[in-house]
């Protein structure tokens, strides 16, 4: 199979929610050598996205979206397990990253944390649904030099904004870089509430923290 026809595949068996079909597939392209990191953004994130459409015009219901979630989290499990080993003698800066306040998706938070670690960062992630002063006394406890936020819904992503007030009355927010990401969110809107950048994807992030910081 050429890295195409998988990423087609990965894409419909994400699909499909079929967790058996998609995490031997994810296997086999391993096996032939192709980049874990392109499956994960590429074949699989774009079967979830497909879905997420569905969902919003009814096509498909909330146990589905479960299903189909689980599906791509045992799958990214299996590529992210063929990464590098993250290189510990390395520190290039901490991170603090979690997805916002209200909201429970955490699958694209996960991978780009995943991805920084690989690239050499300490990451501390605060898991999903954090609320504002967590990420606050969290950058603080670990003299954060980035605090990253994921948001995916639009009721939630005004959290972002909300921290960087929170930042600021704690005196933190020059001492940092914030970054936000996730499905709701666009570059125009990281300029508009002032977080310092806006990332598409976990290799988007992994390369401008590493233009930043190294
Ligand atoms: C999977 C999914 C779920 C799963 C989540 C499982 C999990 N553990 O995460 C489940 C089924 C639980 C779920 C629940 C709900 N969902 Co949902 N879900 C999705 C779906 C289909 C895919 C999200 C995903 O994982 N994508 C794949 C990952 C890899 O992509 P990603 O998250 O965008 O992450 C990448 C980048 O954005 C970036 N990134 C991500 N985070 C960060 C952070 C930083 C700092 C940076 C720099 C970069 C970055 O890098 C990542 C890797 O490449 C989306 C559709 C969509 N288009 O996104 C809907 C979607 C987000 N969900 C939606 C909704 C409405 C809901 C529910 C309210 C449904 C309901 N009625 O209950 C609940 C939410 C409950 C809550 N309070 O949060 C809507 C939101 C609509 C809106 N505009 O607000 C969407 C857009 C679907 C739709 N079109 O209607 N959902």
């Amino acid at each position: 199979m050429d890295k195409s026809e998988y990423m087609e595949k990965a894409a419909q068996y994400v699909i499909d929610a079929d967790e058996e079909a998609v995490v031997q597939l994810a296997k086999d392209y391993l096996n032939d050598g192709f980049d874990p990191v392109e499956m994960i953004e590429g074949g699989l994130s774009d079967g979830l996205r497909v879905l997420g459409d569905l969902f919003d015009r009814g096509e498909v219901f909330l146990p589905h979206l479960i299903i189909a979630s689980e599906a791509m989290t045992a799958t990214v499990k299996v590529l992210e397990a063929s990464l590098p080993e993250k290189d510990v003698g390395k520190k290039l800066a901490t991170v603090v990253i979690g997805t916002i306040e209200g909201d429970v998706h955490d699958i694209g938070k996960g991978i780009v944390a995943t991805m920084l670690r690989v690239y050499g960062f300490e990451v501390i992630d605060l898991g999903r649904d954090v609320p504002i002063s967590t990420f606050v006394e969290k950058a603080k406890e670990h003299n954060a030099d980035v605090v990253g936020t994921s948001a995916l819904m639009t009721t939630t992503q005004v959290g972002q904004r909300t921290l960087e007030k929170a930042l600021t009355e704690a005196g933190l927010r020059d001492k940092l870089i914030t970054m936000v990401g996730g499905a709701a969110t666009t570059e125009h809107w990281a300029s508009k509430i002032g977080a310092n950048f806006w990332a598409e994807n976990a290799g988007d992030t992994v390369m401008k923290l590493k233009e930043t910081f190294s």
